[in-house]
């Protein structure tokens, strides 16, 4: 079989986003497309002889991806890929793979909560040494590949058996086909009292994750089904489909709101969580109750100690700033630091790296730790049933104690879904030249304390991240963020981010979105939300 030379023009718009390289499976698999993004990376990242792990989500076009870069890998010079049976690996599993066999790093297939199938997204995580995401920097240096890079080699020839586990050569390159769950199944084994959880699940204890047909289907029916006796069933949509059955992707409460409102009715059951479509975040529900994510990550840090894996105590917490601040409240009462980053799992990684903090999350439900450099939802679900088992407490009960402690943190996300990307980013920059004037500013019912732009300092490497979004605090101590969204394929989100926090017992079970009304109409109004965008009401309201 031979390497055969194509000359290529390239593309101006394979600058990654948030996470990745994401576009529609139509843009993805235009003609030297992929091939471009792909050997761009390689020549910015992975020179010869390095060693990859390849897996994705399942979805459509994921296959061929995958024999794609199998193809100009083999003619660059990959000394080994270790790829995901059936081309199947969750994103934190791949990131598992990744640190465990040392390698210098990994492509994950995977556009995570976006729709998927023939009309939907495709997407590249590009993850280097140690399992976590490329930096900035690496990724402006990917881009700046794309854009001028002139031809690749790729091999010709028969595709490559994705399907058989065990080792082969294809073409000089050593190529690895492992069963994709489990080494995560280990490695999660080490973190929880798995005899302990087995005794709860098996005590009566009921409860469903929904894999919403998207990559956690096998991870979780292996570990709560198999491994801890959960009954069959108890996972539902478990196959993972090229189209994730229609639907999309992604735990929150309008997305999977099949599940919320069985968790409202009268067969709800002890404990619910969904994933999504790459099997990075996690949503975590009890009868009657949506566990906000700000929540989620304030109380795992609370009761981390309670778990095998995190005995020793917790070096430090980090979130994203637009989440909401309950995991500030949490580390300073146990002493330890809490860092605010951008957007994005890559700036946790660099924390996570230098041992500075253990735990981190975000507020589109992504909650992970220092046993990964990707957020994981599946490990998420297995520490709240650590901290239910072992505090005996039901979800409900958990999240009222940890109000009655803390006070509660009101969050909501607004995301206003622009058709031209030109005026959401005319609001943003109106709004950024408006800021030194807010201060003092009355909005409805609030009055603004101070306005700022969001620029981060990475304390490990120093690179610094400029406009990662624009916050305005009220004097009532409520806060809304704007930023866009960088994982869409089309148009522009502007995601406006609202927390309030609130210490009268009396308000903690109160409607969030009523408790957030005037920080949102303030919020709108500043940002004079409706000229700028045309739109009155919010496309969403997660
Ligand atoms: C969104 C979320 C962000 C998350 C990113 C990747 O980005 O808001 O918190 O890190 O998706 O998540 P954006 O730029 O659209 O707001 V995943 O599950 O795709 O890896
Ligand atoms: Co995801």
């Amino acid at each position: 079989m031979d390497s055969i030379t194509v000359a290529t023009t390239p593309f101006d718009d394979q600058r990654p986003g948030t996470a990745g390289l994401r576009k529609r499976v139509e843009v993805f698999t235009q003609p030297h497309y992929l091939e471009n993004f792909v050997q761009a990376t390689f020549n910015a990242c992975f020179p010869r002889n390095s060693t990859l792990v390849i897996g994705g989500d399942g979805r459509f076009f994921n296959d061929r991806a995958i024999q794609t870069i199998i193809r100009l890998g083999a003619a660059h010079g990959i000394s080994r890929m270790i790829i995901g049976q059936h081309g199947w690996l969750s994103t934190p599993a791949a990131a598992n793979l990744i640190a465990r066999t040392d390698a210098d790093g990994g492509l994950i297939l995977t556009a995570s909560h976006n729709p998927g199938g023939p009309k939907g997204d495709f997407g590249i995580k590009i993850n280097v040494r140690g399992g976590g995401q490329a930096s900035a920097t690496v990724a402006e240096e990917i881009w700046q590949h794309t854009t001028n890079l002139q031809s690749y080699r790729k091999l010709d020839g028969p595709d490559l058996d994705l399907e058989q586990v065990g080792e082969r050569g294809f073409h000089g390159m050593r190529v690895q086909i492992v069963e994709p769950v489990d080494d995560y199944c280990d490695m999660i084994e080490q973190l929880f009292d798995f005899d302990r959880l087995r005794a709860l699940i098996t005590s009566g204890f009921r409860l469903r994750f929904d894999a919403m047909h998207a990559i956690t289907g096998p991870y979780a029916k292996r570990l709560l089904e198999d491994t801890l006796g959960a009954p069959a069933g108890t996972v539902l949509n478990a196959r993972p489909q090229v189209d994730f059955g229609g639907g999309h992707p992604d735990p929150n409460p309008v997305d999977a709101a099949a599940l919320v409102e069985f968790m409202n009715g009268e067969d709800a059951v002890d404990f619910a969580a969904a994933s999504d479509g790459d099997g990075d975040r996690n949503m975590i529900l009890g009868p009657g109750l949506v566990v906000s994510p700000g929540d989620s990550l304030a109380l795992i840090a609370a009761h981390a100690t309670t778990a095998p894996g995190y005995r020793d105590g917790l070096a430090g917490v980090a979130r994203s700033m637009p989440t909401a601040r309950a995991v500030d409240r949490v580390a300073d009462d146990l002493g330890i630091p809490c860092y605010e980053t951008p957007t994005g799992w890559r700036f946790f990684a660099s924390l996570l790296q230098s041992e500075r903090i253990s735990l981190c999350g975000e507020e589109s439900f992504g909650t992970g730790s220092s046993h990964v450099r990707e957020k994981d939802g599946l490990w998420a679900v297995l520490f709240w049933l650590n901290i239910i088992a072992v505090s005996g407490r039901s979800v409900s009960e958990l999240v009222h104690d940890h109000w009655s402690r803390y006070g509660r943190d009101f969050f909501a996300r607004h995301d206003y879904h622009v058709a031209e990307r030109e005026r959401a980013a005319s609001l943003m920059a109106a709004l950024e030249a408006n800021l030194p004037t807010l201060g003092g500013q009355q909005a409805g019912k609030l009055t603004v304390d101070r306005a700022l732009r969001f620029d981060y300092n990475d304390p490990v490497s120093g690179e610094v991240t400029t406009n990662q979004g624009l916050i305005i605090h009220f004097t009532d101590g409520a806060r809304a963020v704007y930023r866009l969204s960088g994982t869409g394929t089309g148009g522009a989100t502007l995601r406006v981010y609202l927390d309030r926090h609130v210490t009268d017992a009396q308000d903690f079970d109160r409607d969030r979105h009523a408790m957030l009304a005037d920080t949102a109409q303030a919020a709108v109004q500043l940002a004079e939300l409706e000229r700028h965008t045309g739109l009155s009401q919010p496309s969403a309201v997660i």
